[in-house]
C-alpha cells in the first residue's frame, strides 16, 4: 500500500499581505505530477486546507480544480480532514455525494469513526480520518464528562477506535494535533491557550502510520511513522530553513512503513537576507532570485530614507524591513521583544505589566486563558449553528 501524506495547505493564506494563491497553486500542480506519476494508492490531507473559516473564493476554485484532477482524472482517492482553520460544517458541504466518487471529507467529530477500508495484496487498511475538535465537542458527542482537556479527548477517540476495529489488520489515523516534543513554528495557531493543546504521543504510535497536521516543520515524533507532514509553503519568516516536503509512505503486509519525504519547489522562496542598504542596492545578494519573499535587516545605524521603497525597486517581493540597532531602550522585559513572536498568553501579560505595573499573577494568566478559550468555542459554534 502506498500513499501520499500531506498537510496544512492553508489555501487563501495572506503573508504580510500578499495572497498566495498563485505560489499554492504552483506547488499543488507539483503535487497533481507526483501523484499521476507514482499512482499512490491514496492521498491524505492532514486538516488546514483552507487558511480561514470563510475562503476567498479563488482559494475554493483552487481546491476544486485540484480535487477534481486527482479524484476524476486520476482516479486517486482522497481523505480530507477540518483543521482547526477550517469551517468543519462548510469543509463537509457535500460529502456523503462525495463519498461516492472516493473522496472522503470529514468535518465535524462523530461518535462512530468508520474507517475507509483500502485494499491490496495483503488485505486491508483502515485509514480512521478524525477532524480537529474542542474538547467539548468531543465530551458532548462521546458523552464522556472526563474530557477536559485535548488530551483527555484524543484517549477516548483512541479508545473507541480501538474497540471497535478488528485486531490484526493495518491501521493509519489522520489527525490535526498537538503532539507532545514536537516543534512549533510561527504560523501555527495555538489550539489553545496555555499550553493545554499537547496530545501524548501514545495516542498515535499505535497505529501502523499517523498522519497528522498541525505543525508547519515536516518531522517524525515519537517515532517514525507518527509524522507532520509539514506545510504546502514556508508561511512565515521562522520557516525560512525549513524543507518543505510531502512523505511519501509505503506501507508493507505487516504494516511496517517505509518513509520519503519528496520536496516541492516554491515559485518563490522565503529567505532572510541582510546588509547595508548600499550594497543590497547596488550588489543583489541573490541576482537569481530577487523575486523572492524576503526578510530584509538593514545594517546601517544612521537614517534611511524610504528604505522598503527603494529596495522594492530590486526586490519586489520584500515583505519585511527590519533595522538593527535602532531598537528604543526597552522599559520591560517584554517590551524588549519582538510582539510578532510572542504568544497571545504573553503579548496580554506585556500588556498587562505596561498598564498595571505589576506582574501578571498565575490566577490572572490562568483567568485570561479561560476567556480566551471560550471566546475561540463560542466563535467556532457559531460557526456551526
Ligand atoms: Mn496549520
Amino acid at each position: 500500500m502506498r500513499f501520499i501524506h500531506t498537510a496544512d495547505w492553508h489555501l487563501g493564506r495572506l503573508m504580510h499581505g500578499v495572497r498566495l494563491t498563485e505560489d499554492q497553486a504552483y506547488v499543488l500542480d507539483q503535487l497533481a505530477a507526483l501523484i499521476d506519476e507514482s499512482k499512490p494508492d491514496a492521498v491524505l490531507v492532514s486538516g488546514d486546507v483552507y487558511d480561514r473559516a470563510v475562503p476567498p473564493p479563488d482559494a475554493v476554485e483552487l481546491l476544486d480544480d485540484f480535487l477534481s484532477r486527482v479524484v476524476l482524472g486520476l482516479g486517486t482517492p482522497v481523505l480530507v480532514i477540518a483543521g482547526n482553520h477550517d469551517s468543519a460544517r462548510r469543509l463537509e458541504f457535500g460529502s456523503k455525494l462525495l463519498a461516492e466518487q472516493n473522496l472522503h471529507v470529514f468535518g465535524s467529530v462523530t461518535r462512530d469513526i468508520s474507517p475507509v477500508v483500502l485494499w491490496d495484496d495483503a488485505g486491508a487498511v483502515r485509514f480512521y480520518a478524525v477532524p480537529f475538535a474542542e474538547p467539548s465537542q468531543v465530551r458532548a458527542e462521546f458523552s464522556d464528562e472526563n474530557v477536559h482537556d485535548h488530551n483527555d479527548a484524543w484517549r477516548v477517540v483512541r479508545d473507541r477506535i480501538i474497540a471497535a476495529g478488528p485486531t490484526g489488520e493495518r491501521s493509519v489515523i489522520v489527525a490535526h494535533a498537538f503532539v507532545s516534543g514536537s516543534v512549533e513554528s510561527e504560523s501555527e495557531r495555538p489550539l489553545s491557550v496555555g499550553g493545554a493543546d499537547r496530545v501524548d504521543s501514545s495516542h498515535f504510535a499505535c497505529f501502523d502510520y499517523a498522519a497528522l497536521g498541525h505543525l508547519h516543520r515536516p518531522q517524525s515524533t515519537a517515532a517514525d511513522h507518527v509524522r507532520y507532514a509539514g506545510s504546502l509553503l514556508k508561511y512565515s519568516f521562522s520557516e525560512a530553513n525549513h524543507l518543505k516536503t510531502v512523505t511519501m509512505v509505503e506501507m508493507d503486509a505487516y504494516g511496517a512503513c517505509r518513509i520519503e519525504n519528496i520536496p516541492l519547489t516554491p515559485l518563490r522562496d522565503v529567505r532572510c537576507v541582510s546588509g547595508y542598504l548600499k550594497d543590497l542596492l547596488e550588489e543583489p545578494m541573490s541576482r537569481e532570485d530577487p523575486g523572492d519573499y524576503l526578510k530584509i535587516t538593514l545594517l546601517d545605524s544612521g537614517p534611511v530614507f524610504d528604505a522598503m521603497g527603494r529596495l522594492r525597486e530590486v526586490y519586489p517581493n520584500a515583505l519585511h524591513v527590519e533595522r538593527i540597532g535602532l531598537n528604543p531602550t526597552p522599559r520591560t522585559e517584554a517590551a524588549g521583544m519582538d510582539h510578532r513572536k510572542l504568544n497571545d498568553a504573553d503579548l496580554f501579560a506585556a500588556f498587562f505589566s505596561q498598564v498595571t505595573g505589576d506582574d501578571i499573577s498565575e490566577e490572572e494568566a490562568a483567568a485570561y486563558a479561560a476567556v480566551v478559550d471560550e471566546m475561540r468555542r463560542m466563535e467556532r459554534e457559531t460557526e456551526q449553528p
